[in-house]
């Protein structure tokens, strides 16, 4: 496997960074998740947006243009000679002192991994996900804003541990005020009488995966609503639905005990797996020929 890292294509057992780095140090960093689907990198330019967004918010300066940074990520494609992945680009503070000052950093980190993906969750897609809400709630966004894709995932991961004692496929979180916020790893949806409802973004990421699905449904005449909501409308919704970029779209059919809808995955679900499967079929970024 190769490894791009500050400059350098590497080989993995090569491809080193300092235990100094406050990226290891502190979770002090930015990261992106991003998928191709043969042979095309499915909305690179939305992450590679988000991934500046979350350094800008963090007063990190990632050390190439966007422009060099997409060259970069399809080069570790081609090097790897892949069509279907899952790309992670991380930028880290860099190398500092002991001490969390980010200004002891003389620059920052640029990692891109790419490794062979396919579909996450296997037959889930068809039986449905567990969801379990969790007593963790997600970071507040006058703390930690979720909008920031960060190198640190403890209160993710956290959920996630809560939601595997629990018995669930997949922790949902509410924020600290009991508004629904979304997943560990994925936006949510929830589905009543027709209608998409989804939480506003300000208490959750701003998925990539989230605005493909706006487009679809909207595309679909399916009515979409933002909106907060409590676990209520959670356990009375029709369907509820999470959608990442490695998770994709997620039928969600049991939570906390309660069976949603049919207990199988709903005809608007559906409706909106194979639609994204299409777009990420049809559309990206081309890796191996001119655009
Ligand atoms: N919320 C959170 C907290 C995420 O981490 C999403 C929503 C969905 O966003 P996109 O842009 O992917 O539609 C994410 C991203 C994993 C894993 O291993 C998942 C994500 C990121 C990193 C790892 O499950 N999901």
């Amino acid at each position: 496997m190769i490894i791009y890292l500050d400059g350098e294509y590497l080989p993995d057992d090569k491809a080193g960074i300092s235990v100094f780095d406050h990226g290891f140090l502190y979770g002090d960093g930015v990261f992106e998740g991003i998928r191709s689907y043969n042979g095309r990198i499915f909305r690179l330019k939305e992450h590679i947006d988000r991934l500046y967004d979350s350094a800008k918010t963090i007063d990190l300066k990632v050390p190439l243009t966007k422009e060099e940074f997409t060259d970069v990520i399809c080069e570790t494609m081609r090097k790897n000679n892949l069509k279907d992945a899952y790309i992670r680009p991380i930028v880290t503070r860099g190398k500092g002192t002991m001490g969390l000052d980010p200004t002891k950093c003389a620059r920052p980190s640029v990692v891109v991994i790419c490794v062979e993906w396919g579909a996450m969750y296997g037959d889930l897609y068809e039986i449905g996900l567990k969801g379990v809400t969790v007593s963790i709630r997600r970071n507040p966004a006058e703390s930690m804003p979720p909008n920031v894709k960060s190198l640190n995932y403890l209160n993710n991961i956290l959920a996630k541990i809560e939601a595997n004692y629990k018995g669930g496929d997949e922790a949902i979180f509410f924020d600290t005020n009991g508004y629904l916020s979304e997943g560990s790893g994925d936006n949510i949806y929830v589905v009543k009488n027709g209608e998409i409802i989804t939480p506003p973004t300000l208490n959750n990421l701003r998925g990539v995966t989230r605005m493909v699905m706006l487009e679809i449904a909207e595309s679909l005449g399916i009515t979409v609503k933002e909106q907060n909501m409590g676990y209520f409308d959670l356990y009375t919704a029709d369907e509820v639905i999470v959608t990442g970029t490695a998770a994709e779209v997620g039928p969600i059919t049991w939570i906390d005990g309660r069976v949603i809808g049919t207990g199988k995955p709903g005809p608007v679900t559906r409706q909106l797996m194979a639609a994204f499967k299409t777009v990420t079929e049809t559309e990206g970024y081309p890796i191996y020929q001119k655009k």
